[in-house]
């Protein structure tokens, strides 16, 4: 099985790439994003604000992805990705956020890479419930590796709590 739950800080996993759970400009936030920008340094909100606009003030749509070099991080790219905000599940939260999961692990491999970290995208300040998100996550997550299976992919719960969750989608007992 290439995907394994970890319980850890992604800022100091050295993988090939961490996922970012950012928002729409790219210009840094609170949560993963914060930790993450603060991590990198400021090369890293530079690369950022470097991308494209695709409309104004919007770097990277709900549902897409972008990457970045790590620059301070152990990891090398940082690839940011825009979580759908739960909204109770009938505006495409899961739709958008099974793409999320599957853009950055395609995003990977186009750039040769085999190692990624995820962290559970969406489920803290856009306040996706974990249980949802986690089967969610996980099937794009399979139908993506059917594809590319040289990757490798963690999935990074900063608690003990949300591993739980993440495990029993992973093995349901
Ligand atoms: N390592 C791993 N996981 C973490 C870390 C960390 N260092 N820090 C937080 N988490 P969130 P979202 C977990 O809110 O819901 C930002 O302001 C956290 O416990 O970071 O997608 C962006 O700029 C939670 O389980 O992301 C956007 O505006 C998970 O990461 C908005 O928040 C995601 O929580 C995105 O909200």
């Amino acid at each position: 099985m290439n995907i394994e739950i970890v319980i850890a800080d992604i800022t100091r996993l050295g993988v090939d790439a961490i996922v970012n759970a950012a928002n729409p400009a790219l210009l840094g936030g609170g949560g993963v994003d914060g930790a993450i920008h603060r991590a990198a340094g400021p090369g890293l909100l530079e690369a950022c604000r470097a991308l494209p606009q695709v409309s104004p003030g919007v770097r990277c749509p709900v549902g897409e992805a972008r990457i970045t070099g790590g620059f301070a991080l152990p990891a090398r790219y940082v690839i940011h990705t825009v979580g759908p905000i739960w909204h109770g599940g009938d505006r495409d939260e899961p739709a958008l956020l099974a793409s999320c999961y599957r853009e950055s692990l395609q995003l990977a491999a186009a750039h040769g890479l085999h190692t990624i970290a995820f962290p559970a995208i969406s489920c803290g300040v856009y306040g996706y419930p974990p249980e949802r998100a986690a089967p969610v996550a996980l099937a794009a997550l399979r139908e993506c590796l059917l594809q590319h299976a040289e990757m490798q992919v963690q999935l990074c719960c900063f608690d003990a709590r949300m591993a739980s969750v993440w495990r029993e989608a992973l093995n349901p007992a």
